[in-house]
C-alpha cells in the first residue's frame, strides 16, 4: 500500500510511535511518505520506501499565526495525488485530522482519499477537552475513515469527553524487541535510574529528583534525565537543593534511547496521566523494570508487582520503596526483569501490533472502493 503519515515530528510519544510504525511499514514492503513540518527525529529517509515531504509554512505581515493546518492540507492532497497513495494516517488529532479531512475534500472530484486517525493521549485528555478545541476535535473524529486509540483507557475517556458514537479501535503501542533488547551483563560503578520524557508537568519529571534523593538514603545511586521540556529547569533547580546534583545527569534529547535504557536498571515514570506509556515499554522491551503510576493505560502494560511496580501519582515514598526493594533484592530484580521483557515480547511486540494496523487499513480501503463504485455494478 502507499501510505501518507502526519505526526508532530518533534520529540513525543506520538511522533515516536508514528515513526517507529511508519519504518515497520516499509520493511514490510509498504511504500511511506511522511507529510510533517520537519524530518521525523528517529527517521532516516535514506531507508528503503521512506518518503519524507516537507511542509512549509510561508508568513506574511498580515499573519499573526503561520497557517500550518491550511499549509498541511494543501501538502497532504499534493503527495496523495502526485503519489497515488491510499490512504492518510494521521497521529494526533489536532489539527492533523482536520487537514486530512481538507485534504480528502480536495480531491474528492477525482478520488477517495480515507483517513484515519491515531488518538495518544494528550489530543484528547488535556487539548481535546479544552471547550475551545472540544466541537472540532469532535468532528474530526466522527469524519476518520477510522479511529484507533492506544488504550482502553484512552477509547472509553473518548467517548465519555465527547460523547462519541463513532467505533474507536483499540491498537496499543508496541516496540521492535530486536532493537530493544537487554544489555550484556557488566560491572557499573553504582545503580542507574532513568527517565524519559518530555518533561511537560503531567510527566511530574521533578519527582524523579525527589524518588533519587530517597533512594540514596539507602542504595548508591544515580539518575539519568533524558529529554527537555519546562520542567528540566525545575529538576535541575531541586536536585540542587536537595544536594543530589552531583547524582543527576541530564542528557536533554536523544536519538538513541535503546542505548540508554539498557545501561539502567530501573525506568522511573511518575506520571499524573499516560494514556499508553511507550516509555515504560520501552524498558520493559530492555529486561528493565518501571516504577511508574496507576493512571490511565498504564495498568494495561504493567502487571503490578510482576513485570514492573504502579503507585499513586506524587507518593515519592512508595516510588522510592519500590526501587529500593528492585536494587537490593537481586532474586526480585532478576524475575521482575525477565517477565518484563516477556511481557513486550509477547504482548506489544511489532510482530503482533504491525499486523492490526494493516487489517484497518485494509478495511478502510475497501470500504473507499465501494464508494466509488456506482450502485449496481
Ligand atoms: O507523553 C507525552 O506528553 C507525549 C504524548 C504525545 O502525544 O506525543 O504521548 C502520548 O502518546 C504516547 C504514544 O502513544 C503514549 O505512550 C503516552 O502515554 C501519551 N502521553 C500521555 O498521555 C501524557
Amino acid at each position: 500500500m502507499r501510505i501518507g503519515i502526519t505526526c508532530y515530528p518533534t520529540f513525543g510519544g506520538s511522533g515516536i510511535l508514528a515513526t517507529e510504525l511508519g519504518l515497520e511499514l516499509a520493511s514490510r514492503g509498504h511504500e511511506v511518505h511522511f507529510i510533517c513540518y520537519a524530518n521525523p527525529i528517529r527517521l532516516d529517509p535514506d531507508s528503503p520506501r521512506i518518503h519524507y515531504h516537507e511542509v512549509e509554512v510561508s508568513t506574511y505581515p498580515l499573519f499573526q499565526f503561520p497557517p500550518y493546518c491550511l499549509a498541511l492540507a494543501s501538502r497532504m492532497a499534493e503527495v496523495a495525488e502526485g503519489y497515488n497513495l491510499d490512504l492518510l494516517h494521521v497521529h494526533y488529532a489536532i489539527p492533523h485530522s482536520i487537514s486530512a479531512l481538507l485534504a480528502q475534500q480536495m480531491l474528492r472530484s477525482k478520488r477517495r482519499l480515507p483517513f484515519i486517525t491515531t488518538l495518544h493521549g494528550t489530543d484528547i485528555t488535556l487539548v481535546g477537552a479544552d471547550r475551545s478545541y472540544l466541537p472540532i476535535t469532535r468532528f474530526s473524529i466522527e469524519e476518520s475513515s477510522a479511529v484507533t486509540a492506544v488504550s482502553d483507557y484512552l477509547r472509553m475517556r473518548t467517548v465519555e469527553v465527547f460523547g462519541l458514537r463513532t467505533e474507536i479501535r483499540v491498537i496499543r503501542n508496541f516496540v521492535n524487541c530486536d532493537v530493544y533488547k537487554p544489555a550484556e551483563p557488566g560491572p557499573r560503578e553504582r545503580r542507574r535510574l532513568i527517565h524519559i520524557s518530555n518533561f511537560r508537568p503531567v510527566k511530574r519529571a521533578v519527582d524523579c529528583v525527589r524518588i533519587l534523593e530517597r533512594v540514596r538514603r539507602q542504595v548508591d545511586a544515580e539518575l539519568v534525565m533524558v529529554g527537555d521540556g519546562p520542567d528540566r529547569g525545575p529538576a535541575e533547580y531541586l536536585a540542587r537543593e536537595l544536594g543530589v546534583e552531583r547524582w543527576v545527569e541530564f542528557l536533554g534529547k536523544q536519538a538513541h534511547v535503546e542505548r540508554l535504557i539498557r545501561q539502567a536498571d530501573v525506568l522511573l515514570l511518575p506520571s499524573d496521566l499516560e494514556a499508553f506509556g511507550l516509555a515504560a515499554l520501552e524498558a520493559m522491551a530492555c529486561g528493565v523494570p518501571p516504577v511508574a503510576t496507576r493512571v490511565g493505560g498504564l495498568p494495561e502494560l504493567i502487571t503490578d508487582g510482576v513485570d514492573g511496580f504502579l503507585e499513586a501519582p506524587g507518593d515519592i515514598e512508595a516510588q522510592a520503596a519500590r526501587v529500593v526493594a528492585l536494587l537490593t533484592d537481586e532474586a526480585l530484580y532478576a524475575r521482575m526483569s525477565a517477565a518484563a521483557r516477556r511481557t513486550a515480547v509477547t504482548r506489544f511486540s511489532s510482530a503482533r501490533i504491525i499486523p492490526l494496523y494493516e487489517q484497518c487499513y485494509e478495511e478502510v480501503c475497501s470500504r473507499a472502493g465501494e464508494l466509488r463504485r456506482p450502485a449496481g455494478v
